[in-house]
């Protein structure tokens, strides 16, 4: 096969975002709009590596996956990769790819999603480079891609290169000047069901679906709302774990996810949740479009935030074999994700670390041995078993602690906050607002920071004295690298919170993210301890929006979503 070089100009706006690039579709369809991309990830993202570099290929369904495989393909062979590693289809969880990089000792991967983004001609599509670790490229690395963007005059390519990836196998190719091109097309499952069978007991949870050990049947609904998960969970929840096919939702990958937009929270996974409202059932999950999310409910539709699922799966941990057999090394959340697995970390004396939005910013902690648990707001939950969030590892991660337990989710809530205290959450959105009004709203807000501090502000007859106010600023401690500009933050007192936030993962105009924590000890009685989280948060919902002017600059008054 020949490689032919082609000239071309650099698009502006290919900086990847929180994770990876994410835009609309026709914007990736411009004349070597992906093309550019490309050469930008292998040339800034394995740097002297590319010549003789291994890579896993894989995405989650949507829209544009193979179009964007057949480039990938054509170009990693004019520039002397020698190896890709293709799940069939294309498709492979982000977990599942974070797992091959690490297995096969790849030098990174390149997932195509655009995770919880709508798919389809007019949605979203979205690159993402993950390193030889098995995470999400770090700020420096995404920061050399973007800027070969800018400057780039040509990429490589061999035109006439076509494999199939429909089929498992291995082929090889004679690339002219090059050598020879390895694609090897595997099982989208297997790898990834392997290792949850090594951190898992599966014997324990199917006795507990199937009713064997308690002598009732465990009923439970997964929906993979039309995402990727869809084939791994149907093989490990009625396969391997004997649960009746009626626990499957929506396990076909399509590539618009059926029209629906494949985020897993209480507005987009509603049907999952009137379901579970009825009664019937005793646990319901969801996963977003590449799988790394997840939602966790229990009978009559009871919400765990995902800071209290992270909370719990830490005050549980010795009902999983991988972490009697490794330990634990310690704990962390973002920054602003509440901070109810602090409490766990602080009850258990282990460390737990704050670390700015994002899975990147977990890798350098769990490769220094610093971290094996830790979880995002925005329902993710993972360990160091891989380098990615991971939303199977956190359905069976409940499973097997409710198989120990043998109690209700709700239950289990309920007992944890009475020991710990309770976290109240919530997450505003407002979603694609006109990126002048979100950005103003910044730019009020952070030079009056230091003068709230000291002050108090009240709503609702209820008073919060402000302790800390900033902009979030992060040092990695193990490479000492610093992220900026990582959120405005209004800390009260009692370790309540309010942060504001721009998205990094949308693809048009700005998502303004508003983070609410409330926090309530144990002391304060049952009747504040379990009241509904609206009423609990009220009063700072209404200090926030107050001090941030938030409806004024984004002419909303209601948010998009609420979680
Ligand atoms: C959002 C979430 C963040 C998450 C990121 C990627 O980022 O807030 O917690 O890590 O999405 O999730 P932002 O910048 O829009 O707030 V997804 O499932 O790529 O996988
Ligand atoms: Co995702």
């Amino acid at each position: 096969f020949k490689v032919a070089t082609v000239a071309v100009k650099p698009f502006a706006g290919q900086k990847p975002g929180t994770s990876g690039l994410r835009k609309r579709v026709p914007e990736f369809q411009q004349e070597n709009y992906t093309e550019n991309f490309i050469q930008a990830v292998l040339d800034g993202g394995l740097g002297a590596k590319k010549a003789g570099a291994t890579l896993v290929v894989g995405g989650d369904g949507r829209y544009l996956l193979p179009q964007a495989i057949n480039v990938i393909i054509k170009i990693a062979a004019a520039n002397g990769v020698k190896k890709l590693i293709i799940g069939k289809d294309g498709i492979l969880s982000t977990p599942a790819v974070s797992n091959l990089i690490r297995k096969r000792h790849t030098s990174g991967g390149i997932i195509l999603t655009a995770s919880h983004n709508p798919g389809g001609p007019k949605n979203d599509f979205g690159i993402k480079f993950n390193c030889e670790n098995g995470g999400p490229a770090p700020d420096q690395t995404t920061d050399a891609i973007y800027a070969i963007t800018t400057q780039i005059a040509s990429y490589k390519l061999c035109p006439e290169l076509n494999v199939d990836f429909g089929a498992i196998g291995k082929d090889s190719f004679e690339i002219e000047g090059v050598g020879q091109f390895e694609v090897e097309v595997i099982d989208s499952v297997a790898d990834y069901l392997e290792l949850m069978s090594e951190i898992f007991d599966f014997t324990q949870i199917k006795d507990f679906i199937t009713g064997k050990a308690t002598g009732q049947k465990f009923n439970l609904l997964v929906d993979s709302m039309h995402g990727v998960t869809g084939p791994y969970i149907s093989t490990l929840l009625v396969d391997i774990l004997g649960a009746d096919a009626s626990s499957l939702s929506r396990t076909v990958p399509k590539p618009d996810f059926g029209g629906g937009h494949p985020d897993p929270n209480l507005t987009y996974a509603k049907d999952l949740v009137d379901t579970l409202k009825q009664g019937q059932l005793d646990f319901g999950a969801a996963f977003d479009g590449d799988g790394d999310r997840n939602m966790i409910l229990g009978k009559n539709g009871f919400f765990v935030t995902p800071s209290d699922s992270l909370a719990v799966i830490a005050a549980n941990l010795e009902a999983i074999p991988y972490f009697r057999k490794n330990g634990v090394h310690g704990f962390a959340r973002s920054m602003p994700t509440a901070a109810a697995v602090d409490r766990v970390a602080k009850a258990v004396g282990k460390r737990c670390f704050e670390v700015p939005t994002g899975w990147k910013y977990f890798g350098n902690l769990m490769d220094a041995g610093l971290l094996s648990l830790c979880g995002e707001e925005s329902f993710g939950t993972g360990s160091d078993h891989i380098r990615e969030k991971d939303g199977i590892w956190a359905l069976l991660a409940w499973l097997q602690i409710l198989a120990v337990k043998k109690q209700s989710v709700e239950q289990i809530i309920k007992e944890h906050w009475q020991k710990y205290g309770r976290n109240v959450f919530t997450r505003y959105d407002y979603e694609n607002v006109d990126a002048g009004g979100a950005n103003l709203m910044m730019k009020f807000l952070e030079p009056q920071l230091p003068g709230y501090i000291g002050k108090t502000v009240s709503a609702n007859g209820v008073e919060f004295k402000v302790a800390a106010a900033d902009n979030f600023e992060y040092r990695d401690p193990v490479d000492q690298s610093i992220a900026k500009n990582q959120g405005l933050r209004i800390i009260f007192e009692d370790g309540s919170r309010l942060i504001f936030r721009l998205s990094g993962t949308g693809s048009a105009g700005a998502t303004v993210r508003l983070y609410v924590e409330s926090v309530y000890e144990p002391s304060v009685g049952l009747d504040k301890l379990f009241a509904p989280s609206e009423d609990l948060l009220r009063p700072l919902v209404l200090v926030a929006l107050d001090l941030s002017k938030l409806q004024q600059f984004t002419g909303r008054n209601e948010p998009t979503v609420i979680t």
